[in-house]
């Protein structure tokens, strides 16, 4: 298997990601803007074959018609000689002062309307460029103080706000589709729809359901202490994985945005394993974009950028490569079939079989010998990830 990557690898980026300036809390840029020109053509040069972005990454929050026009015309130039895509667009509803309390959820209803106005205006532009996937990650959406947010009324105009998008694309034809990317926290106190199971549970109550998705992230679920690959299963289940984002964090602390694989890697291992290898006949059970949301190293100068960017396509091949040589060792399938992995598959009822057979069934209750769960009868796990711990480390 190849470790260069191509096209058909889907790798995307966002131009935020290899565009990060340094800047954080405590210390302003330490590398220089990065032109977008430039940013295509170093991807499309290192195997990438998508480029994602915010509006105000391609033009500046308040950039004049004509100025935002010479970007769009510039960025659309470079796909051209590129060959790059732009699988999905997304808003910044979250670094001017305006949006200090959320978007669609602030408190103030003229910000509100302003902010349907500026993701209505960067929906025409994602259908123009012919992206698939609309982000809409709510990182204002939320507050510091329990007193300060409605959470209740704050759904309502989430709800209201997703309701008038989903409905915008359907009026103008757009084959768009919404995909809510949920954080815990960082940067306000505590986000809105804060995990992958919070945003499930509010797309299930939305006028139109079908057009949106989930966009989760490694380190948003990590920082909640909570098992990404885990997630992801659940969102495949639900039929909601319409993007991703993939980076590394190490434990429950600020959102690190390290290179993916930089963080949990068993967990990536596991992750690269489902989405490669995880789908019901054995293949791919993700074929969207596999993107990108880190964030190289302040310490890095423009060399790092590039390198960092590698790594993390160079880290999903390794992984792939490993994932696919552990489900290939004859010992890993006598492990997993030990550990009984695949009698799940099986409905724990028979075909045809009633609560009355069940009831009936004396081998299940009273026959059963539940005693000899005491002492015997290990599932053989550890053994498992032992055997993914060395495909891991290249052992085997
Ligand atoms: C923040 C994020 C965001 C989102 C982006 C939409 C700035 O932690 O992950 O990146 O990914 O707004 O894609
Ligand atoms: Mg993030
Ligand atoms: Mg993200």
């Amino acid at each position: 298997m190849s470790l260069t990557p191509t096209k058909d690898d889907k790798f995307s980026f966002g131009l935020w990601t290899v565009g990060y300036n340094g800047a954080d809390p405590f210390g302003g840029p330490t590398r220089p803007a990065l032109d977008v020109v430039h940013a295509v053509e170093k991807l499309a040069e290192l195997g990438a074959y998508g480029l994602t972005f915010h509006d105000d990454d391609l033009f500046a929050f308040g950039s004049t018609d004509a100025e935002r026009q010479t970007q769009i015309d510039r960025l659309k130039a470079a796909l051209a000689a590129t060959g790059l895509v732009v699988p999905m667009v997304t808003t910044n509803l979250f670094s001017a002062p305006v949006f200090k309390d959320g978007g669609f959820t602030s408190n103030d209803r003229d910000v509100r309307r302003f902010a349907l106005r500026k993701v209505l205006r960067n929906i025409d532009l994602a259908a123009e460029l012919g992206a698939e996937t609309f982000v809409m990650w709510g990182g204002r959406e939320g507050a510091e103080y329990d007193s300060a947010k409605d959470i209740r009324l704050a759904l309502d105009r989430y709800k209201e706000a997703v309701d008038l998008l989903g409905q915008y694309v359907l009026d103008k034809g757009y084959g768009l589709r919404f995909a809510l990317e949920p954080k815990p926290n960082e940067p306000r106190g505590d986000i809105l729809l804060p995990t992958v199971g919070h945003a499930l549970a509010f797309i299930n109550e939305l006028e139109h359901p079908e057009l949106v998705g989930l966009n989760p992230e490694v380190g948003h679920e990590q920082m909640a202490g909570l098992n990404f690959e885990a997630g992801i299963a659940q969102a495949l289940w639900h039929g909601k994985l319409f993007h991703i984002d993939l980076n590394g964090q190490r434990g429950i602390k600020y959102d690190q945005d390290l290179v993916f694989g930089h963080g949990d890697l068993h967990n990536a291992f596991a992750l690269v394993d489902l989405l490669e290898n995880g789908g019901p006949a054995g293949g791919p059970a993700y074929d969207g974009p596999r993107h990108f949301d880190y964030k190289p190293s302040r310490t890095e100068d423009e060399s790092g950028v590039w390198e960092s960017a590698a790594a993390n396509m160079r880290t999903y091949l390794l992984l792939k490569e490993r994932a696919r040589a552990f489900r290939a060792d004859p010992e890993v399938q006598e492990a997993l079939a030990a550990a009984k992995l695949g009698e799940l598959a099986q409905p724990t009822l028979g075909e045809g079989e009633t609560v009355a057979d069940l009831l009936a069934d004396r081998s299940a209750f009273e026959d059963f010998d539940a005693d000899a769960y005491f002492g015997g009868k290990g599932f053989g796990f550890v053994r498992l990830q032992q055997l993914a711990t060395e495909h891991l480390l290249g052992a085997r």
